[in-house]
């Protein structure tokens, strides 16, 4: 039974957000507002299957690989086909593109073909779904560059600050939505009961005191001296610095959800594991570039260890970065670190 104590004047769900969202844009036309939608109720319908995840039989590896050599969960097929199948038919969408396929998804020919372009990571750490751990669903909207016809791929390889909106969705003790389409950054959790996303954190902003650092330090071997310097930093060795307390879960919507609310920096340096990956490992476009953004817009930033993410410009579908995200004065840290010790 509802709760009648709740006081309804502070209930803001999802859709009256995004609508008053709307009414600051005069020349809005309620078509990015209904991707948003489309997005929140794919992530209630996500979210109501990794709860289950542990009880049906749709946990567990398939027998596929996907385009980066991992292997494939059921749940991931589902959050993607859930993802695509929600916004295929709905003329707002040019293009997809999607973590878990090699090439471009394109709008079937028999729907109409829309201005925007979507990129998603549909199930993000899904090699914690054994482990009952957070996992998230990652999206990145852009509006087209090419005029007409189906969606390019030049439309999906834009920088990070051509993003219209971005946003993911957390499934972990409760599930969230967090988006941003560039006027502050609104968390809402879903409410099981009403199964409604209700406005819970409106206008996050990254605290700029510090709580945590998060990053695989079993990889440190293979990192850089910058990152092994920086990293040292942050646990006051060699330096004035207060020890920060360490927190990785290694997945990456998670450990980016914690840092945007405690403080602190995410990263994942570039390491010397597989010299055909040189950069780092996770994906610029369906990772990278949206949290960015998001930070971006939380007052924090976001930083390869030597430019601005939201810069870097795409030249494939899947190109991996590495990626120094959070508090902006520890990720500029980090930045002199690479920069004094990697040039
Ligand atoms: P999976 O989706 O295969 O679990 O990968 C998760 C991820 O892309 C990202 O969510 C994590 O931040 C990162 O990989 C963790 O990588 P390590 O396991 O190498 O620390």
């Amino acid at each position: 039974m509802a709760d009648s104590r709740l006081d309804q004047s502070k209930i803001i769900t999802i859709e009256r957000h995004i609508l008053d969202e709307q009414q600051v844009h005069p020349e809005a036309t309620g078509i990015l507002t209904n991707i948003l939608y489309d997005l929140a109720l794919a992530g209630k319908y996500i979210a109501s299957q990794t709860t289950r995840a542990g009880l049906s039989d749709i946990l567990g590896a398939t027998e596929d690989t996907n385009i980066q050599g991992e292997t494939v969960m059921k749940l991931d097929q589902l959050a993607d086909q859930t993802i695509f199948r929600l916004n295929d038919h709905t003329g707002r969408i040019a293009v997809m593109a999607s973590e878990e396929h090699e090439h471009l998804l394109h709008i079937p020919e028999s729907f109409p073909i829309g201005k925007y372009v979507l990129l998603y990571d549909p199930l993000d750490g899904s090699s914690n779904i054994d482990y009952n751990a957070s996992i998230g669903t990652i999206f990145a909207i852009y509006k087209r560059l090419s005029i007409n016809g189906p969606g390019t791929l030049a439309d999906c390889l834009q920088p990070g600050n051509a993003l219209v909106a971005a946003g993911y969705m957390i499934y972990g003790s409760s599930t969230m939505l967090v988006y941003s389409s560039g006027s502050g950054v609104h968390g809402f959790t879903l409410d099981p009961m009403i199964g409604e996303f209700l406005l819970t954190h409106p206008n996050i902003q990254i605290p700029e005191k510090p709580k945590y650092y998060s990053v695989n330090h079993g990889n440190e071997i293979y990192w850089s001296k910058g990152a092994e310097k920086f990293t040292h930093w942050l646990q006051g060795i060699d330096s004035e610095q207060k020890p920060l307390s360490l927190r990785y879960i290694g997945s990456l919507v998670g450990d980016f959800h914690r840092t945007l609310l405690s403080g602190g920096v995410f990263y994942y340096p570039a390491d010397t594991r597989d010299p055909s990956i040189p950069s780092g490992k996770l994906r610029l476009t369906y990772e990278a570039a949206p949290l960015s953004f998001i930070a971006h817009h939380a007052g924090g930033y976001a930083s390869d260890g030597k430019q601005n993410i939201l810069e870097i410009r795409p030249s494939s579908l899947h190109q991996r970065t590495s990626i120094f995200i959070g508090e902006r004065n520890l990720v500029k840290k980090a930045e002199e670190f690479i920069a004094k010790y990697d040039s």
